[in-house]
C-alpha cells in the first residue's frame, strides 16, 4: 500500500507549492515512492480524527503501515531513511545532512516565516515599514551566511540530499521578495532545486489540487 499524506483541499499560497506537504511530495518523488494524498478542508484540519495524527490540527501528516508522522522535517527525514536517495551512506556525513535539516527549520526558517506573518497580518499597521525592514535584515543575515557555506558548491552537503529539500522549500517562501536574488547564489541553489524532475512533479501534483478546486 503507498504512503498517505495530507494537504489543503485548498491551499491558500494558490497553487504556489509554498505549503509544507511541499517538501513532502517532493521527497517521496524524489526516491520514487508513489503515494496517495487525503485533502482536508480547514474545519477538517481541526477535527479530532486529523488531530489524533497531527496535535495542532496541521497539514502535512504521513501515515505509512503502522506509523503515523506529523513535522514535514521529520517525514522527510523518515523517507530518506527508508528508501535510498536523500541520505549519505557513510555516518559522518549522514549527521551532517540531518544538522543541515535541523539549520533548515530552526535557524533560517524563523525570521522567513516571521517576514511573511508580518506582510500577512500587519501591513495595515503604521509602524509596519520599520518593522518589515528590521525582517528583512534579519533575513539577509541568514542568507548571506548561507550563501558563504554554499560558495560555490551545488548542494548543501556534496551531494544532493534530504537537507537540500528542507532547505529549498523554506527559501522558496521568499519568491517575490528580492530578497533571494539580492545573494544569486542563493537564488541559484533556490533555482537548481526546483529545476529537478522530482521537484517539478510535486509541483504540478500539488497544483493539479489547486485548479481543479478552482474550476
Ligand atoms: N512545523 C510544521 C511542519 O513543518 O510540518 C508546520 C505545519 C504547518 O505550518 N502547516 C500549515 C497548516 O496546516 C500549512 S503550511 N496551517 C493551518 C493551520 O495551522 O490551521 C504553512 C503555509 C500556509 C500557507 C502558505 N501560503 O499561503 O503561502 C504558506 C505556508
Amino acid at each position: 500500500m503507498n504512503p498517505t499524506i495530507t494537504g489543503f483541499a485548498q491551499s491558500p499560497d494558490r497553487g504556489r507549492g509554498l505549503a509544507r506537504d511541499m517538501a513532502v511530495r517532493w521527497a517521496l518523488e524524489e526516491v520514487g515512492q508513489p503515494y496517495d494524498v487525503r485533502l482536508l478542508s480547514f474545519a477538517a484540519m481541526k477535527e479530532p480524527a486529523h488531530r489524533r495524527l497531527q496535535p495542532f490540527g496541521q497539514i502535512p501528516t504521513f501515515e505509512d503501515g503502522t506509523l503515523t508522522l506529523f513535522e514535514s522535517a521529520a517525514i522527510v527525514l523518515y523517507i530518506a531513511d527508508t528508501r535510498p536517495g536523500l541520505l549519505p551512506g557513510d555516518a559522518d556525513a549522514r549527521a551532517r545532512v540531518i544538522a543541515w535539516m535541523f539549520a533548515a527549520k530552526s535557524t533560517l526558517e524563523p525570521p522567513v516565516v516571521e517576514r511573511s506573518m508580518a506582510l500577512l497580518f500587519e501591513a495595515d499597521r503604521p509602524w509596519h515599514a520599520e518593522r518589515l525592514k528590521m525582517l528583512d535584515d534579519r533575513v539577509r543575515t541568514r542568507l548571506g551566511d548561507l550563501a558563504n557555506y554554499l560558495g560555490s558548491h551545488d548542494w548543501l552537503e556534496r551531494e544532493f540530499s534530504a537537507a537540500d529539500v528542507v532547505m529549498v522549500t523554506v527559501l522558496r517562501r521568499l519568491g517575490g521578495s528580492g530578497l533571494l536574488e539580492e545573494e544569486p547564489t542563493i537564488s541559484d541553489y533556490v533555482a537548481q532545486g526546483e529545476a529537478r524532475p522530482a521537484f517539478q512533479r510535486a509541483f504540478e501534483a500539488q497544483r493539479a489540487v489547486f485548479t481543479a478546486a478552482t474550476t
